[in-house]
């Protein structure tokens, strides 16, 4: 990779930068792999991430807190390499961010195995019914003399099918809306649990629609105080919607490279593709674009690193701007391709389809919008 000169930017210090040297060589060694069978490609990749240490900051040890600049690094990195690796490396962290935020000694005992990547993770929160507005959230849990008891349907859950453990979302009715929604840890073999559906999606990875019939679980599956199911959903957001936007650079970083790779070798009217001055000004707004995203990652992490208890305005601006400008810059690089940036087998091709779903996960980018206006209007 060409630029590599924003790990000297002040955001980072020198454990990030050797942090991501090291995972660079790693990922050069084992990435990628063959996505042909994807939830084998998925467990073999947090497997293996597991085992060489690179899940370790997915969660965080008792009182502390994550390091998003790490997380930011290890997201971009393998998101340039490949996709899959970032979104098995990803889940963990997310699937379990409840836990490392607010889990009992009891709860936390899940993340040694979600950190060796002995056990993969899921965080179950979007509805039929509710996407966008988690208010809105159907699920029942209710008090009962066993424990409580779940019922309800959840769908587009990342790693729904060969998850572990999820942590959930269910309504448990203190208030209306937000405030009656509280977080449980939901062990994957819990009986009531099922896959209803398998969702296909333009860049596979395991993605399911899970049904919870009389789903009984402890006092203990509590995660935080009845109640505070959407604070909890919120705050492990804050911390991970930076993070979609490093995904997202990583992937127009990639873009970035193979648009320069293939105007440097391309021979066009006597001469190269990069010796036109319209080719120049595309690879040079996309440099520009990469740039303001990562100043964008790079400051919501630092800010959120730094101690500053909520970061929504940040995280929201990152993400927003990050997945949008990916999205231009890695269609400038198909462009710049040619017929060959449809055509299977190119890297360009793969990045184009999976930079797509980063624009709506975790909060689509209107949501962002909404966040931001939010803080400007009070
Ligand atoms: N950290 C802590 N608390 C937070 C918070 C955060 N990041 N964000 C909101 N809260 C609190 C608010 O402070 C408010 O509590 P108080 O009234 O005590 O102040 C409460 O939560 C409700 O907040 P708000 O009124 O903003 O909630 P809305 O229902 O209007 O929801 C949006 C706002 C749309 C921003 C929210 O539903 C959202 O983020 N939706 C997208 C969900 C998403 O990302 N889904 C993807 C699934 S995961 S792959």
């Amino acid at each position: 990779m060409a630029d590599r000169s924003f790990l000297s930017w002040p955001f980072f210090e020198e454990r990030h930068r050797a942090h991501a040297q090291a995972l660079e060589g790693w990922c050069a060694a084992h990435l990628p792999v063959d996505h042909g069978d994807v939830d084998a490609a998925c467990k073999g990749l947090v497997a293996a991430l597991g085992a060489g240490g690179w899940l370790q900051p997915t969660a965080a040890g008792a009182g502390e807190a994550l390091d998003v600049r790490t997380l930011c690094l290890s997201r971009e990195t393998l998101a340039r390499h490949d996709g899959l690796a970032d979104f098995a490396f990803a889940m963990q962290g997310l699937g379990m961010g409840a836990v490392s935020l607010f889990g009992t000694p009891a709860q936390r005992e899940w993340l040694a195995r979600t950190r060796a990547g002995q056990a993969i993770s899921g965080f179950a929160l979007t509805e039929p019914g509710a996407g966008s507005d988690v208010a809105q959230t159907a699920t029942t849990a209710v008090r009962g003399p066993q424990g409580w008891v779940l019922n309800g349907e959840k769908t587009y859950i990342s790693n729904g099918g060969i998850a572990d453990v999820y942590v959930i979302i269910a309504r448990t009715g203190e208030a209306p809306g937000a405030k009656g929604l509280s977080a449980f840890l939901l062990p994957a073999d819990t009986p009531g649990l099922t896959v209803l559906d398998r969702i296909e999606v333009m860049a596979p990875h395991p993605l399911a629609h899970l049904g919870l019939s009389d789903v009984v679980l402890p006092e203990a599956a509590l995660i935080g105080k009845p109640g505070e199911g959407f604070k909890i959903a919120m705050s492990v957001l804050d911390v991970f919607r930076s993070t979609v936007g490093a995904a997202a650079l990583g992937f127009a970083r990639r873009a970035l490279d193979e648009a320069l790779v293939r105007a440097t070798r391309e021979r066009a009217g006597g001469g190269r593709l990069a010796d036109y001055q319209m080719v120049q000004g595309h690879l040079a707004d996309m440099a520009v674009q990469i740039d303001a995203a990562a100043l964008l990652i790079y400051r919501a992490a630092w800010v959120k690193d730094m101690g500053q208890a909520r970061i929504s305005r940040e995280a929201a601006m990152a993400k927003l701007y990050a997945t949008e400008a990916a999205q231009k810059v890695i269609d400038m690089a198909v462009q710049l391709h040619g017929g060959d940036g449809v055509r299977s087998g190119f890297a360009v091709e793969s990045l184009y389809r999976e930079i797509r779903a980063l624009r709506i996960y975790e909060g689509a980018s209107d949501v962002q919008r909404v966040v931001i206006a939010r803080s400007l209007l009070g």
